[in-house]
C-alpha cells in the first residue's frame, strides 16, 4: 500500500508514524508513506497558501491552486482508490472504515488547516471525508496519523501475531476483556483464578462475559445494533 499525505506541516509526521510497528511496516516494504508540503506547490510569489473567506468571517481558507496542482501531479503518476480529506465535519472514522481502507492500493490524505480548504477541492477531488471524533484539533495532521496507523496495522504481515488484529476491541463489536501477566499475585493484587485454571473453555467464556460487561458499562451504544 502507498499512502500520500498532503499537508502544510509535514514535520508533524516525523514522530508518530516512524516508530515501532509503523516503522517496521515501512522497513518491510509493506507500506510506503510519502509526505508532500502543499506550500512547495504554490505559484504565489509570497508562498501564500491561504486567503480570506468570501463573504467574510474569521479564519483563513486554504486556496485551490497549490492543492489542485499537487493532486493533479500525483493522480497523473498512479491511480488512487480514495482521496481522503481530514475534517471535523467529515464522517466519523471507525474500525469498519479502517478495515475497508486496509484493502486499498494507493490512498491520498489531505490535511485541512485554518478554516479548511476551498469547497471546490472537496467537490472536485475528494472521495471521502473523515473526522476522528467530536472535538476540534488545530489541523488534520494528527487525525491523518491516527487513520494511517489504524489502516497500516491491518495490512497482512504488519502485526507479528496476525490474529491479534482480529481480537481487538471493536473487531467483534465489543470492548476487549481485561488482561493480566506475571506475577499472579502482586503485593496481594491477585489475577482472577479462572485465568490460572488451565480450563480454556471456562477462560473463553469468562473473557466473553467480561467483554460484554465492560461494553455495557462503558459503551452501551455498541450493544444497540
Ligand atoms: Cl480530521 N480535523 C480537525 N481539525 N479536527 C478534528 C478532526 C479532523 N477529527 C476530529 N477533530
Amino acid at each position: 500500500m502507498r499512502i500520500d499525505i498532503l499537508t502544510l506541516f509535514p514535520e508533524m509526521f516525523e514522530g508518530p508514524l516512524t516508530q515501532s510497528i509503523m516503522k517496521r511496516a515501512v522497513d518491510k516494504g509493506l507500506v510506503e508513506m510519502h509526505f508532500h508540503d502543499i506550500r512547495d506547490y504554490t505559484l504565489d510569489k509570497h508562498k501564500k497558501v491561504d486567503d480570506y473567506a468570501f463573504g467574510g468571517g474569521a479564519g483563513m481558507v486554504m486556496t485551490i491552486q497549490p492543492i489542485a496542482d499537487l493532486i493533479d501531479k500525483l493522480k497523473a503518476e498512479r491511480n488512487y482508490d480514495q482521496v481522503i480529506y481530514m475534517t471535523p465535519d467529515g464522517q466519523r472514522f471507525e474500525q469498519r472504515i479502517a478495515n475497508t481502507l486496509s484493502l486499498c492500493g494507493n490512498i491520498m490524505i489531505l490535511c485541512g488547516h485554518y478554516k479548511g480548504v476551498d469547497q471546490r477541492i472537496r467537490d472536485h477531488y475528494v472521495t471521502m471525508e473523515l473526522s476522528i471524533g467530536d472535538y476540534v484539533l488545530t489541523g488534520g495532521e494528527l487525525a491523518a496519523a491516527v487513520v494511517s496507523d489504524a489502516i497500516i496495522r491491518l495490512i497482512p504481515g504488519v502485526m507479528s501475531d496476525e490474529t491479534s488484529a482480529l481480537t481487538d476491541s471493536f473487531q467483534d463489536g465489543l470492548l476487549s476483556p481485561p488482561v493480566y501477566t506475571r506475577p499472579a499475585d502482586y503485593h496481594g493484587w491477585k489475577v482472577p483464578d479462572v485465568l490460572l485454571s488451565g480450563n480454556q473453555a471456562m477462560i473463553d467464556e469468562w473473557r466473553e462475559q467480561q467483554a460484554y460487561e465492560r461494553t455495557k458499562q462503558i459503551r452501551p451504544d455498541l450493544l444497540e445494533d
